[in-house]
């Protein structure tokens, strides 16, 4: 089947590709840098463990372990995915060109190289404080009972506004800063109130930094759990809804779909936040029985959040999407492309409902024909459509993408091994 059969038969249902693929090419997806390198970063000892309840296995060759590395990895997969994206950093990625620093004395310099590059690629950027793997965490962060440890932390969180509002206006682009950290506990705690109202005044503290709400958009992600943190999060899905809630002319709330109990379904929560939140942010992530960031997939939930995103209206800026997956089993590269591919399948594939039919069913109480056009949608010739919007945005196809990184692999990676 070519093109334009596949388009005849969307049109037969009502539904225009060639807006949907319009919309799809204007919607940016954050990619992150952290699939490149373990999330290891550039600011501390490669070698020192992950904490923070966050895992990466594997040790596939070729990982990316300086700057220049990373960037011509991310150049690489930039070229085979379609559609608008955006980079997401983190704190630990900064690129210390004269002398290093702690990450409480962060400067918007240590981000400079980025600027550069990214206004090279006209991409904007995202930006994540770096609350785990570090001396620092004691092994709290925002919730410690030690003032010291607390006052690094908010240091360092103040630290990451500023440059936030840099990037933001070096990239021209709004700039999420999302806050995250892995303070919890292994066992049943004694107190569960004090860390919770520590973390609530130390947010408080970082936030009166201050930032343009238009430019600067600081996020609360809330978790179930972490590896080492069975027991209890500080930051729970309550304490970070709530806390955004309460502080909606300053924050937005983050989902990740790898945070939830396994029968809790982010598609299902996103109508419920855009009801009272004018933006919200995602992690779009794959968990496999908890929360282990597996390569996003074509799968269902990964369709029904894009599904959601698009029937709420999430795409003209009120929903911000970014990847979270980190995978050192196989070829990096393939597993950073592959997933971000996936979302962006994903948000074209859902592009592609006619959702006024669907709500019009709904409404109408026809159940039956709801579930049959909603089942008999997963065949129709999407296969081709998205191929022509690989085609339009100068990336290779399915079947094709995967060839590039193994040249890439044999010519760049094998030789990083050697050294
Ligand atoms: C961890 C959170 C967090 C991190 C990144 C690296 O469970 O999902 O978003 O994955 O900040
Ligand atoms: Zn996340």
């Amino acid at each position: 089947m070519s093109y334009s059969e596949a388009k005849e038969r969307y049109l037969a249902l009502g539904v225009d590709v060639e807006k949907a693929m319009e919309r799809a090419m204007r919607t940016p997806i954050s990619l992150h840098v952290w699939q490149g390198d373990d999330v290891r970063g550039f600011d501390t000892d490669p070698d020192k463990p992950l904490t923070g309840g966050i895992q990466t296995t594997g040790n596939y060759p070729g990982r990316a372990s300086n700057p220049s590395e990373l960037m011509a990895d991310m150049d690489m997969v930039l070229s085979l995915v379609p559609g608008k994206k955006k980079i997401n950093l983190h704190a630990s990625y900064g690129i210390f060109e004269d002398g290093w620093v702690d990450r409480d004395r962060l400067e918007p310099k240590h981000f400079r190289l980025w600027a550069e590059w990214l206004k090279q690629r006209g991409l904007g950027a995202d930006f994540n404080p770096t609350f785990f793997s570090h001396e620092k965490c004691d092994p709290l962060t925002l919730s410690s009972p030690n003032k010291e440890t607390r006052d690094f932390w908010i240091r360092h969180g103040k630290a990451c506004i500023r440059i936030s509002q840099y990037l933001a206006e070096e990239t021209g682009e709004p700039c999420t800063m999302n806050i995250w950290t892995g303070d919890g506990y292994k066992d049943i705690p004694g107190d569960r109130l004090g860390p919770r109202l520590r973390y609530k005044e130390s947010i408080d503290e970082i936030l009166s930094e201050p930032y343009d709400f238009d430019k600067v958009k600081p996020c609360v992600e809330s978790k179930v759990f972490g590896i080492g943190v069975e027991s209890y999060t500080a930051g729970s899905g309550e304490f970070s809804l709530l806390y955004a809630a309460m502080n909606r002319d300053k924050c937005i709330p983050l989902m990740d779909n790898g945070h939830y109990h396994p029968t809790e379904m982010v598609s299902d929560k996103i109508s419920s936040l855009l009801s009272f939140f004018p933006e919200i942010a995602l992690h779009i992530t794959r968990p496999v029985r908890w929360d282990s960031d597996h390569v996003v997939l074509f799968d269902d939930e990964t369709r029904e959040i894009m599904k959601e995103v698009v029937r709420c209206g999430g795409l003209e800026g009120r929903v911000h999407l970014a990847l979270d997956y980190f995978d050192a089993s196989i070829n990096r590269i393939a597993a950073w492309a592959m997933g971000a591919r996936n979302a962006e399948k994903a948000l074209l594939y859902a592009l592609l409902e006619n959702g006024e039919e669907m709500k019009d069913l709904q409404d109408s109480s026809d159940f039956t024909s709801l579930l049959v056009k909603m089942d008999e949608e997963k065949t129709l010739p999407f296969g081709e459509i998205w191929k022509e919007y690989c085609s339009r945005c100068q990336v290779p196809g399915d079947g094709e993408w995967l060839e590039e990184v193994r040249q890439y692999e044999k010519k760049i990676l094998k030789e990083r091994e050697k050294k």
